[in-house]
């Protein structure tokens, strides 16, 4: 029989990818999905299965990281060989507005975890993922960052994770759960939440060649992160949990990339060339040039006229605006992933350009379906975040 999986946060980014892949491998996979008002299943809608069928290998379960009741109860139904606790309000911003939510959800959350295992006695059965952050690292005490380097977390989030991190390591010695940490770098995808930069930026070119956007507001251009593919990062989660011995590994690429150069890369994958001028709240992005070619094979002949005379008009299309900064910032994070490569064989397939082009075309795909759907009549979604 297959392994049975239970991923909380299953609805996000990596819970989507990592199910997918665990459905592949031959796996039951749980789900914990949260009540909303509106549809949220949108990431696993693939693989969704109606819970009318009678033979299921992915099921969904309602659920919340601040309920310790629900979470043992589905423990209980359950009884995962392997549970990855991915759930977490994730977005480091935000986390200065709702500080004492994200310490429940993403600090305590992971606690109920852990206590729902040794409480229900699976200690000896179920293996635990903890998603761990580079954003533990913070004001970075050293460069490249491995898993000796100390913390120093800059945001509720990071101080929320970091107790995250070390309850999974003390349920580890004191209890002799097999509780990993990975300690991932920023991983992004096409289906990356819309307000993460690499994200925001990606749907802004897109809407911007065909003319759907003027302009592009964010906040530090100067901060650099150590991007992957999300696709490859949840290989490693897998991973970490078919080792013998639990541990802590930092799963990164190794390079690090400006913001500012991820827009450049971004809108060239278009075929739109940037330059950034002047500084501080006063930088701002313009349009130099157009490669043609490559904007009509990517965004297409029609939208070319118009993105040439609004370039006439303003080419001024990035500008910074102040509440995207955070209180206090993260610099500059780089991995070094040399234990992962090792010892679980693990490294990852995409570069960032190869991932830019991914989240490009995509996002290009997905905007010329909102301009079909805008030219027939009907109103799509407005979001300015
Ligand atoms: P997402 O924000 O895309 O997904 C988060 C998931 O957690 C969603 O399914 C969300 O549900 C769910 N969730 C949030 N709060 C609760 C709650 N109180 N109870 C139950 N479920 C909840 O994050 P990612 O997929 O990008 O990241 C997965 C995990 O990895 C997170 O813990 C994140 O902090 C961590 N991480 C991410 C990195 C990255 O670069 N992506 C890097 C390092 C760590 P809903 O869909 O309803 O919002
Ligand atoms: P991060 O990701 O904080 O690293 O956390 P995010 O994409 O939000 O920010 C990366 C950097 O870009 C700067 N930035 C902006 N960020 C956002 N969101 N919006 C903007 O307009 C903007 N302008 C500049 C930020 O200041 C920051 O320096 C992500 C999350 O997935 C976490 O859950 C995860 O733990 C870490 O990655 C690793």
């Amino acid at each position: 029989m297959g392994k049975t999986a239970l991923i909380t946060g299953v609805t996000g980014q990596d819970g989507a990818y990592l199910a997918e892949y665990l459905l592949k491998m031959g796996y039951t996979v749980h789900g914990i999905k949260r009540r909303s008002s509106l549809f949220n299943t949108e990431r696993v809608d693939h693989i969704y299965q109606d819970p009318h069928a009678d033979k299921r290998n992915f099921i969904l379960h309602y659920g919340d990281m601040t309920d310790s009741m629900n979470l043992t109860k589905i423990i209980y139904d359950v009884s995962p060989d392997e549970i990855y606790n991915l759930a977490a309000m994730s977005h480091v911003k935000v986390s200065f507005d709702t500080p004492e939510y994200t310490a429940n959800a993403d600090g305590l959350g992971t606690l109920r975890v852990l206590e729902a295992v040794r409480l229900l006695d699976l200690t000896k059965k179920t293996k635990i993922y903890q998603a761990s952050s580079s954003e533990l690292y913070g004001l970075a005490q050293e460069v490249p960052q491995t898993e000796k380097t100390p913390f120093y977390p800059r945001s509720p989030y990071g101080v929320a994770k970091l107790y995250a991190f070390w309850i999974t390591v003390n349920y580890r010695e004191a209890f002799g759960l097999h509780a990993s940490n990975g300690i991932l770098f920023n991983h992004e995808s096409p289906i990356r939440g819309e307000t993460f930069i690499t994200r925001k930026i990606t749907r802004a070119m897109a809407k911007i060649a065909l003319g759907m956007q003027e302009v592009l507001y964010v906040g530090n251009l100067s901060s650099k992160r150590d991007w992957g593919h999300a696709k490859d990062y949840i290989k490693a989660m897998y991973l970490i949990l078919q080792q013998e011995k639990p541990d802590d590994y930092v799963i990164a690429t190794g390079v690090t990339t400006e913001v500012r150069e991820f827009i450049r890369k971004a809108f060239s994958a278009a075929g739109m060339e940037i330059t950034f001028s002047g500084s501080d709240d006063k930088e701002e992005g313009r349009i130099i040039g157009i490669n043609e070619k490559q904007f009509i094979e990517k965004a297409g002949e029609e939208f070319l006229d118009s993105m040439k005379t609004r370039i006439i008009k303003n080419p001024v299309m990035i500008r910074i605006d102040r509440n995207y900064f955070r209180p206090t910032e993260v610099d500059q994070l780089i991995g070094d992933a040399r234990k992962a490569r090792e010892k679980l064989g693990w490294k990852p397939e995409y570069d960032l350009d190869s991932l830019i082009e991914e989240m490009t075309d995509s996002d290009i795909r997905l905007m010329k379906k909102e301009t079909h759907i805008r030219n027939g009549g009907f109103r799509t979604l407005n979001y300015f975040e």
